[in-house]
């Protein structure tokens, strides 16, 4: 196999601005017959429940089911399953558990109040939702640590019970799957998955019972109707292909460069992988790695058809510019593999994920430094952060009027409702004004 020559950019090249531009191209293409199939299962399920789920899970994952309990995992098979695997995979999920704890302990948010000067009590409180449903991804992309990351965040939260659906093609499960379940606290697991899980999840059925909010990856029949389901019930977001943009200031090890790289393509072909370094001899050498390395790689045709697709390697003119061209990109993950990464970090606007220094490669976060590995792709880092506590969390506004902070409060209320020519308004602000009569 030939070894796979990344794209090679430099930023005093002409056409510059255009080919970064060209590196950003990256939709989700809205499949119109996607959306119509979508459409007619989320209907189908809400108009015919569990029997309906029961077929398109006969259908699409090959089972023979007695009846919709046999949807459902019975409580035991989840400890069974952590009894199952081995202790090495056992005690590394329990510490990664632990870990992603302690860090989404820390994002808690606590309601509060204060009083203004006339003696009003203006707050804020806090409730978990009632309900969250995890989506797991069956096959290739069925990561027992994304089952941590998206339910330790809801369990810190305080979320009331936590529901995963699952899909079991063949009614084969993954234990490995089952046991992180089993540790993050979720409370029941369905195997079902596809369109039909996620419209089961939105609107209940018979068996399913209905979540406030969705979260979790899945393939472009679950992000659609996890977009058709959105107002219904809230969702996360909908996550793209992953991405990796590592600056360098040439002292890395450029294998390990080269290996960050891969950790992000192998997950997909339309995964991306950037590196940025104002030194032209290191990117020759982190090719040169590359090309050593990729051959002794599983997933070789996967990180080949990534790094050569949507991959680049861009020289620019210092590492002020890297930065800049990083804010541009927003990427999911950003590594400053660099001396004095510090020195960098206040200047980083965009990125889901920063990891700081040559240690600190991006897998670490992927499965056990503790920060939340469900982090904005496809540039949506401009506006939007990691999973997190407070997504499982909401906000009501409070107020607590006395009687003597409601004078000023009243008139003011009283002057801006008659402007809008809102007069019941007005009238429930006047009346409660000391100088007014009650009724008036
Ligand atoms: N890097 C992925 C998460 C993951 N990696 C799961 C390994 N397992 C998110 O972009
Ligand atoms: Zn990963």
């Amino acid at each position: 196999m030939r070894p796979p020559e990344m794209r090679r950019l430099d930023s005093r090249q002409p056409d510059f601005d255009s080919a970064v531009e060209a590196l950003t191209a990256w939709e989700e293409s809205l499949d119109a017959d996607v959306n119509a199939t979508v459409t007619g299962v989320i209907a189908d399920i809400r108009a015919r429940g569990d029997a309906a789920l029961v077929e398109y899970t006969e259908r699409f994952d090959r089972r023979t089911l007695a009846g919709a309990a046999e949807l459902e995992v019975p409580a035991g098979r989840l400890q069974q399953a952590l009894d199952s695997i081995g202790v090495a995979q056992r005690e590394a999920l329990e510490t990664a558990a632990l870990r992603v704890r302690s860090y989404h302990e820390h994002q808690r948010q606590d309601s509060w109040d204060y009083r203004d000067s006339q003696g009003n009590r203006l707050g804020q409180q806090i409730t978990p939702l009632e309900r969250a449903g995890i989506y797991v991804p069956g096959g290739k992309a069925s990561y027992p640590s994304s089952v941590l990351m998206n339910a330790i965040p809801a369990k810190v939260a305080g979320v009331g019970e936590i529901i995963m659906v699952v899909p079991a093609p063949d009614g084969e499960l993954n234990d490995l799957v089952l046991a992180a379940a089993a540790i993050a606290g979720v409370d029941r697991v369905f195997t079902i998955g596809g369109a039909q899980a996620v419209a089961a999840l939105a609107y209940g059925t018979e068996r399913v019972p209905p979540v406030d909010k969705i979260v979790g990856p899945g393939n472009i029949y679950v992000a659609t109707a996890k977009r058709q389901v959105f107002g219904r019930v809230g969702i996360d977001m909908i996550a793209g292909p992953s991405e990796i943009l590592v600056i360098c200031d040439g002292s890395t090890d450029p294998d390990w460069v080269a290996m960050d790289l891969f950790s992000q393509a192998e997950h997909d072909e339309n995964a991306q992988s950037i590196l940025l370094c104002p030194d032209a001899a290191y990117l020759d050498r982190v090719q040169e790695s590359i090309d050593r390395l990729l051959p002794t790689m599983e997933r070789a045709e996967i990180i080949r058809a990534s790094l050569t697709g949507r991959g680049a390697m861009i020289l620019t003119r210092d590492l002020a510019e890297a930065v800049a061209i990083n804010n541009r990109l927003a990427p999911e993950h950003l590594e400053l593999s660099v001396a004095d990464p510090d020195a960098l970090l206040p200047t980083v606007r965009n990125a889901g994920a920063i990891f700081m220094g040559a240690y600190t490669t991006e897998s670490l976060g992927d499965y056990c430094a503790g920060p939340n590995h469900v982090l904005p792709t496809s540039r949506t880092a401009r506006f939007s952060s990691p999973l997190g506590v407070y997504d499982f969390q909401k906000r009501s506004s409070v107020i607590h009027c006395s009687p003597e902070g409601v004078q000023e409060l009243g008139k003011v209320a009283s002057v801006l409702a008659r402007g809008e020519q809102l007069t019941a308004h007005a009238r429930s602000a006047e009346m409660r004004l000391d100088e007014s009569g009650s009724s008036s």
